[in-house]
């Protein structure tokens, strides 16, 4: 990495530091409750991103695929909604940037002028993201924001005068209840003004069948980066954490309407955690819940944006 190609809204460290006093919150928080559960965002750290990026892949992960393919069939439509004037495009989470060069392009080869900001808690997965945009689209005016979603949306309309665009993608709002993405929404709605557009990717229901397969691939990719949560605890907070202990289980909750992630205990057992001091127990067949993927229906979606104001 030559110069810094994003703007930090703490420092570096500071940043790191609240981090991971959060993460050892939050593991205690989580695994002191009846029902045990840890948030499925610290899935995602170096190791865990990469498996996600595997997930993509997979035969059985319809949703990226199907995300490309709409993406694909709707970007002239969705150019054409934000129009000629210069414009945001603001990414929350960058993922891999596949799907968002689709838009890029599109917008690119209409010479539509835009300024692309994608925003992230990583610093590392925005300055490799930045790097590798500058290099494919040299021409392309991006900054990349370290910070949280809502603290660098803030941040920027208070920047410039600039319609913004905001995209969120890849059904990152289904690991939200749908209370929480009710609220997130709302939070969206009051950091952006008048004109701006906001697209959001939700996955719709479909056959139960599919969408369990989905989180249950054969290789076991998907079982590796739920534990990838177990396995971050041990590096980062001194876990024991023994991983062949515990089943990978997702099933379909259908009044709920989401896939419920699980690492079930497979034996009673105790693990320690070093820098909580902390020895607590599993009993049998315990299941910690690690992560809840919801899919609306149609109806749903837009009752939620009515009822925030979209
Ligand atoms: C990135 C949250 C959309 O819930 O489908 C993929 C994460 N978990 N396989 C999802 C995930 C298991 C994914 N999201």
């Amino acid at each position: 990495m030559t110069e810094q190609n994003y703007r930090l809204f703490q420092k570096g460290e500071n940043i790191k530091f609240k981090t991971h006093q959060e993460f050892a919150n939050d593991v205690l928080i989580g695994l002191s409750q009846p029902l045990k559960w840890l948030p499925s965002k610290y899935i995602y750290d170096a190791r865990g991103s990469r498996l996600f990026k595997k997930i993509m892949e997979l035969p059985e992960y319809y949703l990226t695929r199907t995300e490309i393919e709409i993406l694909e069939s709707k970007k002239k439509e969705i150019a054409k909604e934000i129009g000629d004037k210069e414009f945001n495009l603001i990414e929350l989470g960058c993922g891999d940037g596949k799907k968002t060069k689709i838009l890029l392009e599109q917008f690119l080869n209409n010479d539509q002028s835009l300024h692309f900001f994608p925003i992230d808690i990583s610093e590392d997965s925005i300055s490799e993201f930045i790097d590798c945009l500058r290099g494919q689209y040299p021409d392309l005016r991006s900054e990349g924001l370290v910070s949280d979603y809502f603290e660098g949306l803030y941040w920027l309309s208070a920047q410039n005068h600039r319609k913004n665009v905001v995209l969120f993608l890849g059904s990152n709002i289904g690991n939200f209840t749908p209370l929480k993405a009710g609220v997130f929404l709302s939070s969206l709605w009051q950091a952006l003004n008048n004109d701006d557009l906001v697209l959001v990717g939700f996955d719709l229901r479909k056959n139960t069948d599919m969408m369990v397969k989905a989180y249950n691939d054969e290789k076991g990719i998907t079982a590796a980066f739920n534990k990838n949560l177990l396995m971050r605890i041990n590096r980062e907070l001194k876990g024991n954490f023994e991983l062949d202990q515990f089943e990978f289980y997702a099933t379909y909750d259908v009044v709920e309407g989401a896939i419920q992630s699980y690492l079930i205990s497979k034996i009673e057992q105790k693990v320690f955690i070093g820098e909580l001091k902390w020895l607590f127990s599993l009993k049998a067949k315990e299941p910690i819940h690690t992560e809840s993927s919801y899919k609306y229906l149609i109806d749903d979606i837009k009752d939620m944006a009515s009822k925030n104001n979209f």
